[in-house]
């Protein structure tokens, strides 16, 4: 008898467990656009074009080899608003042995599609999914019993597994595992800047384009320019454009910020390897590849790939194991709403300003923004981490819950009580002034703190830092910021506490 295959909208790809385990000759596949994922957050315009299109395109290679493809295009009529309804729309009509799915990338369908073989009446097998290169289990058995988990003792198991930069002798290549303090460079133009990656986009992307314009007109950022990749050539091109024009730089520039170009030496494939288009391991290999033809320095290619296999796995083991709590954690006692600018844009703050209006236009800013400019905002403003995670996953078109959670409710804001940092990356204006030109074009004066035309970055990080201190006052990596603050002028430290109060009192007006 029939399986009913479902395929997500992140789960694009023919090495799918779900697509390995059917047969084209009996099963149908099932894709579907609907309201439900279209809408849980306020996605931004180019994620829904850069979803919707791509789907299209997977379906219609499926198609062409052979398979039997269901595809529902997203229509506000459609009474089948959820995958759930989709699905028993079509099991109502015909008799199917069993639904077929990979497991979800976010709990929040996870925990609906778990249920879904009482609702439907037919049982429904869930598979793993293969596209990481550890498994939940595997992260969780590494977790087990150990007091600290820390990224660099789980990104070297995964070096050891893949054989990734290792070399013969089973070491890691150039004796060391991190080259991380060679990544630290400020970029002033040059090299230039590698021209970003262009797809122009075909027919069927330009008719979602203004399917999307028509039918979310209200949703955040805009359609303009879209250029990402469709489909597994699209993306195979990204990946060979970031190899040649950005890789040998990706490490010196890693940490830099530009008040002229938006992309850096960044990689820019991230919304390609969290729908399928890309394989991890695959990306890693060429990246390495390119190291040893001598085409790009070990700090890069190193640093480049403890993105992938280090950060991006450990990020979803740490999801997976605290869910669905995780979501809830506020250990720094948050109560501040978000600040009305981060949809609108409208700061005289010129790196915030910067970085939102890249937001807005690309869906997309690289780490260094996403850290330490409107995390670090949030962060030391004490924003409320439920509402800063919601914009994180609304406005990139990389966002999916189990990468933009960890990194947004744990790595910016502390929440978690520091599973993917041992300290908070708070950090005063200083900061960005060393590795940015931002600070010359503000309105904002970095080199003050309590001035009216101070920078509001260094009054949020004193007051950050008193109030907590009972949370970070003993912390060995913090010691030396209460040292440096108890040395202050009490008059001092006074001016810079009012200063953070009004700041944090007309935050909206900043
Ligand atoms: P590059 O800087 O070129 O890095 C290469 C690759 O490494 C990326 O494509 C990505 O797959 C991986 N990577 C790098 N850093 C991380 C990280 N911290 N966690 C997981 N993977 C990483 N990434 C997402 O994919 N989706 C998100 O929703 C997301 N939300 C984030 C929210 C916040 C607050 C922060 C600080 C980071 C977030 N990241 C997220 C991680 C990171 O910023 C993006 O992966 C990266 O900016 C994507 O751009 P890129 O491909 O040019 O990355
Ligand atoms: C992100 C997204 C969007 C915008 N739309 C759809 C959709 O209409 N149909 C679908 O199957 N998937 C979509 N997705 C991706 C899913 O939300 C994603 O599969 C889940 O978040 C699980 O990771
Ligand atoms: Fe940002 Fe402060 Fe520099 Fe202005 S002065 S760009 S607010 S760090």
């Amino acid at each position: 008898m029939t399986n009913l295959i479902l395929i997500l909208g992140d789960q694009l790809t023919t090495d799918l467990s779900a697509l390995k385990a059917a047969d084209p000759n009996r099963d149908l596949v099932v894709m579907a656009e609907v309201h439900s994922e279209a809408t849980y957050t306020n996605h931004h315009k180019k994620k829904l074009v850069l979803v919707f299109s791509a789907m299209r395109h997977f379906a219609d290679q499926l198609s062409g080899e052979g398979w039997q493809v269901h595809y529902q295009r997203y229509h506000p009529d459609d009474s089948a608003t959820t995958l759930e309804a989709v699905v028993a729309r079509l099991v109502a009509k015909q008799n199917f042995e069993r639904v077929i799915t990979t497991e979800c990338g976010e709990w929040r369908l996870h925990d609906q599609v778990r249920q879904w073989h009482e609702r439907l009446g037919l049982p429904v097998d869930i598979l793993p999914d293969h596209r990481f290169l550890s498994t939940k289990a595997e992260f969780a058995n590494w977790a087990e019993g150990r007091k600290q988990l820390r990224m660099e003792f789980f990104y070297r198991e995964l070096r050891r597994k893949t054989g990734l930069l290792m070399t013969p002798e089973g070491g890691p290549e150039g004796g060391k595992w991190n080259f991380d303090s060679d990544n630290r460079k400020k970029w002033s133009g040059t090299p230039p800047a590698p021209t970003p990656f262009r797809a122009e986009p075909d027919q069927l992307t330009q008719e979602v384009i203004g399917q999307v314009n028509r039918w979310f007109p209200d949703s955040f950022g805009t359609t303009d320019d879209f250029h990402f990749a469709v489909t597994t050539d699209g993306a195979d091109a990204a990946l060979s454009h970031f190899l040649d024009s950005a890789l040998p730089w990706f490490g010196d520039f890693q940490d830099a910020l530009s008040d002229k170009e938006d992309w850096l030496f960044h990689a820019v494939l991230s919304p390609y390897l969290n729908m399928g288009l890309l394989d991890p391991l695959t990306v890693c290999e060429a990246a390495v590849q390119r190291y040893y033809s001598g085409h790009a320095p070990l700090n890069a290619v190193e640093g480049f790939v403890r993105q992938i296999i280090g950060w991006r796995e450990f990020v979803r083991g740490l999801y997976w194991l605290h869910m669905p709590g995780y979501a809830d954690e506020n250990r720094l006692g948050n109560d501040r709403p978000l600040p009305w600018f981060y949809w609108s844009g409208e700061t005289d703050m010129r790196c915030m300003h910067k970085t939102i209006d890249a937001t807005q236009r690309n869906g997309y800013a690289h780490h260094i923004q996403r850290l330490m400019v409107t995390g670090n905002f949030a962060l030391l403003a004490g924003v409320l981490p439920r509402e800063i995670c919601d914009w994180y996953l609304a406005v990139y078109v990389d966002a999916y819950d189990w990468v933009e959670l960890p990194n947004t409710l744990g790595m910016v804001m502390h929440a978690d009580g520091g599973y993917l940092g041992s300290k908070p990356y708070a950090a005063s204006g200083k900061y960005i002034h060393r590795m940015s030109d931002y600070c010359s074009q503000c309105r904002y004066n970095v080199n003050k703190a309590t001035e009216d035309d101070a920078c509001p970055f260094n009054a949020l990080y004193w007051h950050f830092i008193d109030r907590h201190r009972d949370d970070f006052a003993s912390n060995p990596r913090m010691g030396m910021m209460y040292r440096n603050w108890d040395k202050q002028k009490p008059e001092r430290r006074q001016a810079l506490i009012k200063r953070g109060e009004w700041l944090l009192a007309n935050i909206d007006k900043l």
